[in-house]
């Protein structure tokens, strides 16, 4: 039988799902000793958005906050070097090790040897596909294949269902490229009237975005209507790539995007982009209440799901993203 990871799973609101928006977005201020001697390993899958260095940020200052000894890692994109880093973290037998897995599968030895170690695994963002969910204490993250179906229904409402679409896909083979695909995919299947003129990967950076973006618009920029990037950092390099290709990025083709930093909601309130699923990426809090329940002994839902809202323009002024802390 296919393994399955947690969202695969869990497609649906979980009950046990713990909602985690509101105490990621309170931020705490001020010290505390509940890590004091604790030594955690953090591998982060890279720094290609500004969504994964506000996550890294994040766990960073909680750790800091905390009084851990956090060892961090930057496999720079690469799985293979996020493994060696995992291996690197058991060696040193640090308490718990933080893992943001690039890829959805390839974990099953790395996750094993750990488990063998007796160190307790937790992952953050991005879930991953095992055979075995022991393998890992939980998983904080978000719903991908709800965003997807969010962004979706949101353009067949504003277009009564007709768009000539572009969609600028995540990195190949991460769990948010796979399922905000598949959930736009359901949201659109509706209506015959909106239509997939292309689809790629633009790595879920801007200047990969941008260039995709730029190709793709050499084929289709007389058809298109609306773009749909996997993140902000792709909405945005596309919308540079539609102002140089002549268009009006927000008029003539909608834009639309998931993450919801500060610059794509200062691109939304100017009007360059049009719709913004959020996906929280301060998860440092999450994940170090989640090793210390782990060391007293509880036992965690394997999805704790991190809840996210969607913002266009009837909702989001200059003021609230002033006020934005990603
Ligand atoms: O949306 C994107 C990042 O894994 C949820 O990764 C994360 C995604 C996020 O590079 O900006």
């Amino acid at each position: 039988m296919k393994p399955t990871s947690p969202p695969r799973r869990h497609r649906r609101r979980n009950a046990l799902a713990l909602i985690l928006a509101p105490i990621a977005l309170a931020g705490c201020s001020g010290g505390d000793s509940s890590g004091d001697g604790l030594r955690v390993g953090f591998a982060q899958a890279g720094a290609e958005s500004a969504w994964r260095r506000a996550e890294t940020t994040s766990i960073k200052a909680e750790a800091e906050k905390r009084g851990v000894d956090l060892k961090f890692a930057d496999a720079q994109g690469k799985q293979e070097n996020q493994i060696a880093a995992v291996r690197d973290f058991i060696a040193q037998s640090v308490d718990a090790i933080i893992l943001a897995p690039i890829v959805e599968t390839g974990w099953d030895d790395v996750l094993t040897e750990a488990k063998d170690a007796g160190i307790p695994v937790v992952l953050v963002d991005r879930g991953v596909d095992v055979g075995d969910d022991s393998l890992y204490a939980t998983l904080i993250a978000s719903d991908f294949v709800t965003e997807g179906q969010m962004v979706g229904e949101w353009l067949a409402e504003k277009t009564s269902g007709n768009a000539k679409i572009i969609q600028l896909e995540g990195t190949p083979g991460a769990a948010p490229a796979i399922d905000r695909k598949k959930g736009f995919d359901d949201a659109i299947a509706a209506h015959p009237g909106m239509t997939l003129l292309a689809s790629q990967s633009g790595e879920f950076n801007i200047e990969k975005g941008k260039e995709v973006m730029e190709a793709l618009l050499a084929q289709h920029a007389g058809s298109v209507t609306a773009v749909y990037a996997h993140n902000d950092d792709m909405a945005l390099g596309a919308v540079q790539a539609l102002e140089a290709a002549g268009k009006k990025p927000g008029e003539d083709v909608l834009v639309l995007s998931i993450d919801g930093g500060k610059a794509a909601l200062d691109a939304l309130v100017n009007g360059r982009i049009n719709c913004v699923v959020e996906c929280l990426p301060l998860l440092g809090p999450n994940a170090f209440d989640a090793i210390e329940k782990i060391r007293s002994g509880e036992t965690l839902p394997k999805w704790q799901k991190v809840e996210d809202q969607l913002f266009d323009a009837t909702n989001t002024d200059a003021d609230f993203v002033a006020n934005r802390p990603y």
